[in-house]
């Protein structure tokens, strides 16, 4: 039989399990490793704790592009200390400025056939040149730079294939909600989505990268692209034909699912308020006045992206009742675009230039007015995360973007007439002046480590016994995100190195009194639904609730990357066995969970309501190494115990 992609570049980089069980425990090497600042500073106060003299890895690069607006120390501290640390332990520095992590590791350091895994979800976008790249949590990061293992469940494959060509005005992010329209953003659990057939040889890397960066949003493993004559281009562009390799699933590979979609009659898409998959087309919805208009985030700030919305905006200016803003992705994005002359016509139109970073995708600043609309080329509209807690935020493709911002209104894009002729350079302009290299292995000793009175202990897991005795602190329903739990933007985010104070936000848009009601309670169980704790990679949607005294989450189903925060983090991830048994237990309930010890080594966990005095059966799906890195306290103790 033969192999997909992501089966390839598995079975080149196996260490430990069985490719042949999907759901099983693989351990892979891996080759790169990325984190941003938001989740970096914490990933590297825990690299510091291994005690390992310099990362292990091929290369490691570390990234500022979150945490850009400095309204306090905070940002300035923690950038400082990330690059000191990186000086330090051989992890190149990419300067604030430099552009957002996911745009420069695809332009600078991706590689085909390699594997990489990042402190963000949306590592998965270098697949869109043949990498298999992963979302993690920040502790997992720093063990895979200590050189050590990445541990996931083996991937079921779903393949795409796409057919026919995109017409004018329709976009590869089209492409990213149309498979969400399909799949929802609970469908891609547990597998890699890979994609092929004849209609990717006319998308270009930068293209394909939108559809795996936001390949996330289905709760994907990863997602991947072959390598072929466009990848080849691309890297060529960027001279670095070097790392060039062809790569493509063979023609007797078997796949879990195969889904078609037909880029000859996709159709503008949008995603409605408060879900990336609540998608229609966006001439359903047209004529809806809009407020807003963001153009950028590591979905879509490519240098093609920034050219057509410079060619659509040319001697047309933003709609008075609209505020527009535009992000190039990274420095050479935004070097190429005032080099060419195209920043003067988004400049002309009354755009607003933001720096190349994250910005308004993570709610450092740009947030919209009170009960605003706002339409962005992002990759996710959870509820609040724009920093304006009533604003419905939409999700389109530049094309959709620009359209809206003209008119004042949701617009179809076709309605624009004719697409203008986009002419793409025939290279990038190079300069790596703003990646920092580290310290040689000889000077590295003599490298201070810089640290600011914003870094806090972060809290050590208790490992779980063989009794959890709690009340239930909250019940949450379905689809709950990370973003719900530990909320961002630009007053929260400067605190992701100090958990005390975070805590006080912890799951604040649910219920604003919870913080202080877990506190009180000392030790407590959380109630969830199904894919809980979706989106982001933030290990703090974990060490926030460890520190205020959870113990366990008994959810119907979660999502891959929070549930090894979870284990990581030394906290017990549950689901219910007859999913009924959620709508049996109430906030405030005291809840026994015994004989965890046995009930973790058999998969099947009791839980005694002592509240209403029913019992309920629970699913414990835990590999030997999760329910071994419990009994320690997580994951960090476990690495001290096991190496
Ligand atoms: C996001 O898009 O939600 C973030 C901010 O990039 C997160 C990481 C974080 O919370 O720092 C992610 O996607 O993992
Ligand atoms: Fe940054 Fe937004 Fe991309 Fe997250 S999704 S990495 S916040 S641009």
């Amino acid at each position: 039989m033969g192999l997909s992609i992501a089966q390839k570049i598995i079975a080149s980089h196996l260490l430990e399990g069985d490719m042949s069980r999907p759901g099983g425990d693989i351990a892979i090497k891996i080759d790169q490793t990325l984190t941003q600042d938001a989740t970096g500073t914490m990933a590297y106060l825990e690299f510091e704790t291994m005690g390992i003299p310099r990362v292990r890895t091929e290369r490691s690069v570390a990234y500022i592009d979150h945490n850009t607006l400095g309204t306090g120390f905070e940002n300035a501290d923690d950038h400082r200390y990330i690059g000191s640390v990186a000086k330090k332990y051989g992890v190149y520095f990419s300067r604030p400025g430099n552009g957002i992590c996911h745009q420069v590791h695809l332009e600078r350091f991706g590689r085909p056939g390699a594997t990489l895994i990042g402190s963000d979800s949306h590592t998965p976008t270098c697949g869109g040149l043949g990498m298999l790249s992963f979302g993690a949590g920040g502790m997992d990061v720093a063990v895979a730079m200590g050189g050590g293992a990445y541990h996931i469940a083996m991937p079921k494959i779903y393949k795409v294939e796409l057919t026919g060509r995109l017409r004018p005005f329709v976009t590869p992010k089209d492409i990213s909600l149309e498979i969400l329209r399909i799949l929802s953003v609970k469908g891609g659990v547990g597998a890699v989505i890979e994609w092929g057939g004849e209609g990717v040889s006319s998308l270009t890397v930068p293209e394909r990268a939108t559809i795996t960066n936001m390949g996330t949003e289905l709760g994907a493993t990863t997602s991947i692209f072959p390598s072929d004559e466009m990848t080849r281009k691309f890297l060529s562009a960027q001279g670095r034909e070097d790392v060039y390799v062809p790569l493509d699933a063979d023609p007797d590979a078997v796949y879990d699912r195969v889904i078609h979609i037909d880029l000859d009659t996709l159709e503008p898409l949008i995603a409605c308020p408060h879900s990336p998959d609540n998608v229609v087309t966006v001439a359903s919805i047209a004529g809806k006045p809009v407020d807003q208009v963001c153009v950028g985030s590591c979905t879509n700030s490519s240098l093609y992206d920034m050219l057509k919305v410079s060619a659509l905006l040319k001697g047309r200016v933003v709609a008075p009742s609209v505020s527009m803003s535009v992000s190039p992705g990274s420095r050479q994005v935004l070097t190429m675009l005032s080099a060419s002359g195209a920043l003067v016509d988004i400049l002309a139109s009354g755009a607003r230039l933001l720096e190349c970073a994250c910005g308004p995708c993570i709610g450092m600043g740009f947030s919209p007015n009170s009960g605003g609309v706002s339409l962005r080329t992002f990759n996710r509209n959870f509820e609040g995360r724009s920093g304006t807690a009533d604003a419905g935020v939409y999700l389109v493709s530049p094309e959709t973007a620009v359209a809206s911002a003209i008119t004042g209104v949701i617009t179809d894009p076709c309605t624009l007439g004719e697409m203008p002729e986009v002419k793409m350079p025939a290279s990038f302009a190079v300069d790596d002046s703003a990646v920092i290299p580290p310290a040689s292995p000889e000077e590295a000793d003599a490298v201070e480590i810089l640290r600011g009175p914003n870094i806090k202990p972060f809290p050590s897991p208790r490992p779980v016994g063989d009794i959890i005795s709690a009340a239930v602190s909250l019940k949450v329903g379905d689809n709950i995100t990370t973003d719900h739990i530990m909320p961002a933007g630009s007053k929260i985010l400067p605190y992701r190195s100090n958990i005390p104070y975070l805590s006080q936000f912890c799951f604040a848009v649910c219920d604003k009194s919870f913080s202080e009601r877990a506190k009180s309670l000392g030790e407590s169980i959380v109630i969830g639904g199904e894919n809980y704790g979706q989106g982001s990679s933030r290990e703090h949607a974990a060490l926030v609730p460890l520190y205020l005294g959870v113990r366990a989450v008994i959810a119907k189903s979660f999502a891959r990357i929070h549930v090894a925060n979870l284990i990581n983090a030394g906290i017990l991830p549950l689901t219910f066995s007859d999913p009924a048994d959620y709508d049996h237990i109430s906030e405030g309930d005291a809840l026994e969970l015994s004989d965890l010890e046995n009930g973790m080594a058999t998969g099947v966990v009791t839980v005694k309501n002592k509240t209403t005095g029913d019992t309920y059966e629970l699913a414990a799906s835990l590999t030997e190494r999760q329910r071994e890195m419990l009994l320690c306290g997580g994951l960090l103790a476990y690495t001290k115990v096991h190496g």
